[in-house]
């Protein structure tokens, strides 16, 4: 058995796991983080495309804002789409300046993992058999490396291995709470090779049901269409994704998304989830580990960000002043900003999606669009909510 010792061992290289190593390495503070699968794996996950305000101030003031401020997209705004008309949300003059930046969630780890190389701390890739144990008292992690029997001896363990990770199915059930909604759709989302049409996202409620236009650069968009949890995509050749996606972001003006090759194109669940306490003796969970919201409203990636970055003072707190009240806060503390996202991807998601043979919700959703785009107090709180709420 190879055994390593380290202050806190992160389960995780996903953006979660990457940003506590960073944030923990410029308080002195020491990590080890595992990862299951390869490094290219874990970079060429195509997933989020939208950093919050909140979320680019951190990583600007944590050293990591070098390529994000050449290549990131800067938007001071979204278009929302209804009945073949675009209407623009101000962000920037409905806030007093807040903004977003498009930045693809793979190139945010690939500036992530960079950092790690530069620390020179471990970060281990494509281990296998990863387990936790003792984590009210001795917390350890056991792990298979290189086909050698590994174990960290660690204060901490932060939990950061996602939605489908191990560390919140080793919390015993009768310390954790679980809430949970499912949607009656999902999204088929593309990667295609076609310059953006459209300066900014567009978000379009349709009767054929919702569309997204979004972009990774000035030369990629990246475009999502509702359809069924259970769609086949062999049954969407990409003609028939483009002509859908046509028919529900066509505007008036003749305002469309330019055509292009596919490059990469697969189907997302949607779902709402979150687990209570965040906690569990020596155990942290953060990121998808403790909760998963539908990306409708772009706060998947911003939500871990959020945790982290209360975790790294929190363990600032207790290794640099010996005060562990910030550790006792933790959860508390994030599930704050987790059931106001929660809320926030909800309300997005329901106003956005058709749900399935209901005309009469249908046109609600629409009166509630026409409401929204004509009342600066309803596109304020769109605003607030979407560019981040203020970090505490
Ligand atoms: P991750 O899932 O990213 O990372 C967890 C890591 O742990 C993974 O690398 C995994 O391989 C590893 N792991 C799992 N089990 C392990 C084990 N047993 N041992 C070791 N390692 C293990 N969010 C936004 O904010 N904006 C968006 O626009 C947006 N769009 C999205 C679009 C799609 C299609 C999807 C799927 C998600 C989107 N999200 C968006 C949400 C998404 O970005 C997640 O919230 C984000 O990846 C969460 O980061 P982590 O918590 O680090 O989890
Ligand atoms: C994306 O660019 O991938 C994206 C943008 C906004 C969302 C979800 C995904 O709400």
């Amino acid at each position: 058995m190879k055994r390593l010792s380290t202050q806190v061992g992160i389960v995780g290289a996903g953006p979660a796991g990457l940003l506590l190593g960073h944030l923990l390495h410029l308080e002195g503070i020491d990590s080890v983080i595992i990862e299951d699968r390869s490094r290219d794996h874990v970079i060429e996950r195509v997933r989020a495309g939208v950093l919050e305000q909140g979320t680019v101030d951190l990583l600007m003031a944590s050293g990591l804002g070098d390529r994000l401020r050449r290549e990131g997209m800067r938007h001071a705004g979204i278009y929302l789409c209804f009945q073949g008309r675009r209407h623009r949300v101000d962000f920037e003059e409905l806030t007093g300046g807040r903004t977003i930046t498009v930045y693809g969630q793979n190139e945010l780890v690939k500036d992530l993992m960079a950092a790690r190389c530069a620390t020179g701390r471990p970060l281990h890739f494509e281990v296998a058999d990863v387990r936790i144990a003792d984590f009210d008292r001795a917390p350890r992690i056991a792990f298979r490396a290189e086909d050698e029997d590994c174990e960290i001896a660690c204060d901490f363990i932060a939990g950061c291995d996602g939605s489908h990770g191990i560390c919140r199915p080793s919390i015993a059930p009768e310390n954790l709470r679980r809430y949970e909604k499912d949607y009656a759709f999902a999204w088929l989302g593309i990667l295609a090779s076609a310059p953006p049409s459209s300066d900014e996202l567009v978000y379009s409620l349709h009767e054929r049901g919702f569309a997204l236009f979004s972009m990774r650069s000035p030369a990629i968009t990246r475009l999502y269409l509702q359809c069924a949890p259970d769609e086949d995509l062999r049954e969407w050749p990409d003609d028939r994704i483009w002509d859908e996606l046509e028919a529900r972001l066509s505007s008036a003006g003749g305002w469309r998304p330019n055509r292009g090759a596919i490059l990469q194109k697969g189907i997302t669940g949607m779902r709402s989830f979150v687990a209570e306490p965040m906690r569990s003796g020596r155990l942290f969970l953060a990121g998808d580990a403790a909760h998963i919201v539908p990306p409708t409203g772009a706060k998947g990636l911003n939500l871990a960000a959020a945790d982290v970055r209360v975790l790294a003072r929190a363990f600032a707190a207790h290794y640099g002043e010996g005060r562990d009240d910030l550790l006792d806060e933790y959860s508390a503390r994030c599930l704050r900003r987790v059931w106001k996202a929660q809320r926030f991807s909800w309300w997005m998601t329901t106003m956005l999606h058709r749900a399935p043979g209901s005309e009469f919700d249908y046109r609600r959703q629409l009166a509630e669009l026409d409401y929204l785009t004509g009342s600066r107090a309803a596109m304020t709180s769109l605003a607030e909510n979407y560019t981040g709420l203020p970090m505490e």
